[in-house]
Parts: C-alpha cells; sequence; structure tokens
C-alpha cells in the first residue's frame, strides 16, 4: 500500500535508503506544508537541513510507538478539570491561592515513570505550564511558579530526573496561551503588550531548553491569541533546534502546518503526508477531575493502540495526577492492564510496519516484515478464521506463549484451529502468522469469487 514520504514505514526506508532521494521528495512534500507563504518556489529545491535531519531525529519515536501525557497544576487542586479557572470564571486572587494547596509529595515523579515503564510507555510528555499560567519549573520569569510558591520545589528537575532515571524519553509540553500574563490577551490587538508577551513567552522556553539537559519532545498548545508569525515561531522553533538539536515537535505552534508531527486529539486519524500522533485522555478530562468516572476500559486502550501502530502513528495516553501527585487506581489498573499485555505481546506493537489487512469483526491486524499479528479482541472460541488472506502462510503460533497453531488455507478462508476454548490472553490474544511474503488481504474475494448457489 503506498504511502507518503514522511510516515514511519518511510522514515525506516528513508534511513535504509539514505537521505538525498527521499530528502528532496520529503522537503518538497513538507515546503508546501511547513511554509506556505515562505517564496517556496524559489527554495523548493533547497530542502532544509531539519527537513533532511527529520528522519534521524524522529527514529526512536516511531519505535517508541506509546507515550505517556501528564497534565497537572494548581487545576489539579479543585479535581475539576484543567479548564475550570475560564469554565468558572474563578477570579484571579482566589485562583492564585491554590499554589498554597499544591504541594507534591516526594518521590512523585518517580512513581509517575515506573508505572508509565510498567505501562509500556516509552516517552514521556509533562504540562510544564498549561493554560493557567502556572510555571512547574524554576522560572525566572514570574514568581507564579512552583519553586516560589508552597511547594517549593522545581517539578520539572524532578520529573526529567525521575524520567531518564527509567529509561523514557522527555518531553515538554507548552501552552503559549496564557490566562495568567497581564498581556495574554491583549497581545491580540495592542503591539507594545505582543511584544512583552512574546519575549515573555520566548524567554521561558529558552529556560526549558538550556536548564534541563537534554529534552526529547517540545509539545507545544493552543496559539490563542496570536498566529504563527504574530508568535515569531519560526524564530522561536530556530532557537530551540539550535539548543536542542535532536529534539522531536509537534505541529501547535505553527498554525498546525509545522513541526515534524501532527496531532490529532482524542481520537484516531493518520495524517496523509506526515507522521502524527494521536492524543487521548483515559477518562474524558486532561486534568484531575475527581467526579470524572468516564473511564475508558484497558481493552478500548489496547484496540487504540493497536490502531494506531497499524495505521503508522503513535500514541500518547494522558494521566491527570492529584495535586499530591498521586495517580487515580483507575488510570493506574487499565496502564498495568495494558502494560502486562505488552510485556508478552509487544512484537505485535513497536516498530511495526504499515499492515494491509483488515477486515475482521474480533480482531486488529498489525505487521512487522512478513509476521502478520492477528489481535483477537472478542475471542471466537476453538477456531478463528481470516477472509481472503492471499498470502501463503507458513506457520502459526501464539505469541505470548509460542503454542503452535494449526491452520489450513484456501483463497477464501484461512482458518487457524484447536484453539482454547477461553481466550488465553487478555484484553487480546495474539496469533503470529508468518506468511510468505508482505501479508495481502482482499476482501471482497469471498463476496466476488465464492461459486454461488444454482438457483435463487
Ligand atoms: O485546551 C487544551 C486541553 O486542556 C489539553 O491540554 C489538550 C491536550 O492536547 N490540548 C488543548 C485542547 O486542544
Amino acid at each position: 500500500m503506498p504511502r507518503d514520504p514522511i510516515s514511519r514505514r518511510s522514515t525506516i526506508k528513508l534511513l535504509g535508503a539514505g537521505f538525498a532521494a527521499a530528502s528532496t521528495a520529503t522537503h518538497a512534500a513538507a515546503q508546501s506544508v511547513d511554509e506556505p507563504d515562505a517564496p517556496a518556489k524559489k527554495d523548493a529545491v533547497q530542502p532544509s537541513a531539519r527537513d533532511r535531519d527529520r528522519a534521524r531525529r524522529m527514529q526512536w519515536w516511531h519505535e517508541a510507538q506509546f507515550g505517556m501525557f501528564i497534565h497537572w497544576g494548581l487545576y489539579s487542586v479543585l479535581g475539576r478539570h484543567e479548564w475550570a479557572m475560564e469554565n468558572e470564571a474563578i477570579p484571579y486572587p482566589e485562583y492564585e491561592r491554590l499554589a498554597d494547596r499544591f504541594l507534591p509529595k516526594p518521590g512523585f515523579a518517580r512513581e509517575w515513570a515506573r508505572l508509565a515503564k510498567r505501562a509500556g510507555q516509552r516517552y514521556m510528555v509533562l504540562t510544564t505550564k498549561h493554560h493557567e499560567g502556572f510555571c512547574l519549573w524554576d522560572t525566572k520569569t514570574t514568581k507564579y511558579c512552583a519553586p516560589r510558591q508552597a511547594a517549593g520545589r522545581d517539578l520539572v528537575r524532578e520529573y526529567v530526573e525521575a524520567a531518564r532515571a527509567e529509561g523514557l524519553r522527555v518531553g515538554f509540553y507548552y501552552s503559549l496561551m496564557d490566562w495568567h500574563h497581564p498581556d495574554g490577551a491583549a497581545a491580540d490587538k495592542d503591539p507594545a503588550a505582543r511584544r512583552r508577551f512574546v519575549d515573555y513567552t520566548h524567554a521561558q522556553v529558552r529556560e526549558l531548553m538550556t536548564g534541563y539537559g537534554k529534552i526529547d519532545v517540545l509539545w507545544w498548545d493552543v496559539q490563542w491569541p496570536l498566529d504563527r508569525h504574530e508568535w515569531e515561531s519560526d524564530r522561536m522553533n530556530e532557537m530551540v533546534f539550535s539548543l536542542q538539536p535532536d529534539i522531536v515537535m509537534n505541529n501547535r505552534n505553527t498554525d498546525r502546518q509545522g513541526g515534524d508531527f501532527a496531532t490529532p486529539e482524542q481520537r484516531i486519524e493518520a495524517a496523509e503526508d506526515r507522521a502524527w500522533e494521536s492524543c487521548m485522555t483515559l477518562n474524558s478530562s486532561w486534568g484531575y477531575h475527581a467526579a470524572d468516572d468516564a473511564w475508558k476500559t484497558p481493552k478500548e486502550i489496547l484496540r487504540n493502540l493497536l490502531q494506531c501502530s497499524r495505521e503508522g502513528g503513535n500514541y500518547l495516553l494522558n494521566i491527570g495526577p492529584r495535586p499530591d501527585g498521586s495517580v487515580p487506581e483507575e488510570s493506574v489498573k487499565i496502564l498495568e492492564t495494558v502494560g502486562a499485555w505488552l510485556a508478552k505481546n509487544g512484537p505485535a506493537v513497536y516498530g511495526t510496519d504499515l499492515c494491509q489487512p483488515t477486515r475482521s469483526r474480533y480482531s486488529s491486524f498489525t505487521r512487522k516484515g512478513n509476521t502478520l499479528y492477528m489481535n483477537v479482541h472478542f475471542w471466537p472460541g476453538d477456531t478463528a478464521v481470516i477472509c481472503g488472506l492471499l498470502t501463503p502462510v507458513k506457520s502459526a503460533r501464539l505469541l505470548s506463549t509460542g503454542q503452535k497453531i494449526d491452520f489450513r488455507q484456501d483463497r477464501m478462508r484461512t482458518v487457524f484451529s484447536g484453539l482454547p476454548a477461553q481466550a488465553p490472553d487478555f484484553p487480546a490474544t495474539t496469533i503470529a502468522i508468518e506468511c510468505d511474503g508482505e501479508p495481502q488481504q482482499d476482501q471482497y474475494v469471498v463476496r466476488t469469487e465464492r461459486p454461488r448457489p444454482e438457483t435463487a
């Protein structure tokens, strides 16, 4: 199945086949997206170093596949969603006093990092500052930050150290919209206010890019009230790349045009022309929301992760800790269940390739080379079938145990038999199917070629 030049399969191929040829194509596609108003025509032939370098910078990210998003701030004290300040029009003085009750417990970050490890998540992205404007790091730009309030600690430093201690990649989320900064709204119409606000923001980003060692991901969010040019985002990104040459950056400070990857939110939607990462909540809130019990099931989460893997994207799954940093039990249970499954079935997710077969109502498919993974989430009993699998099957086994599985195959159906009556694994059971070539399914062969009854 042909695919655009910036997706995971292409990235891996890029690395295999050398940059030159691919990068030109890559750049041409990116150019048209990244800098719509730049005198593109003239520059089109000059691929930017960054585009040529993108595949190198993103290799780990593509292979990691699964990350932990963390929304944490003063809103966690209220426990009524991260937009409470605006949704409830809470007066500034009242909201600012929440800092007196934002008291993270010792070792909070280590618990997050260990949970991410148990969940099979390979990178983390923490809200260093969300829309409320409160900074979790030791910034010199405002006293509205954790080290200079009751918390009295640089919470970003503790997070970075904990993630690294668990061998996880480190990401920073940064909200451009700031409800607390006096110029945060006026910047829209008042040039002097904009100058102060943009300089304030660039100064904060420089602190984050210089104060904590190597940062792997920068996750911008919500540009309101300015657009890419008014934020001077290209200059800001130049600064970031000059300070962090290996960093991977999303598309949310460039009118969703630039950066390295697209960011579909609360949905899984493969981007046509570039890498993408679906970000999602475990319930329906990003920040801690005590009453929000709309928890997804481990099976829903695993099916989402498998769909991202199948379609060539990453999955960034969120937790919303309490003000002391503790993680709601429901989140822990779901993540540990998915992690236990990944510990036995990781090859069906990590480093996988794009997968063409799709048709089944009780399983989803992923692929690595000529191995097709049939991830069965509704167990059919002692027999499972794939229709129209045209590629000859050489062998089949349960991925988690290696147990050999009998099969018979013809053009219409491939039948796996002698399976346990009850599903051996939870939330899904994966059958690893070795094929004699890249697995291809013609999901219409049954409807079009199967001999039909003589009479109606
Ligand atoms: O408004 C934010 C929201 O609180 C959350 O941070 C999400 C995460 O992607 N981003 C914004 C909504 O798009």
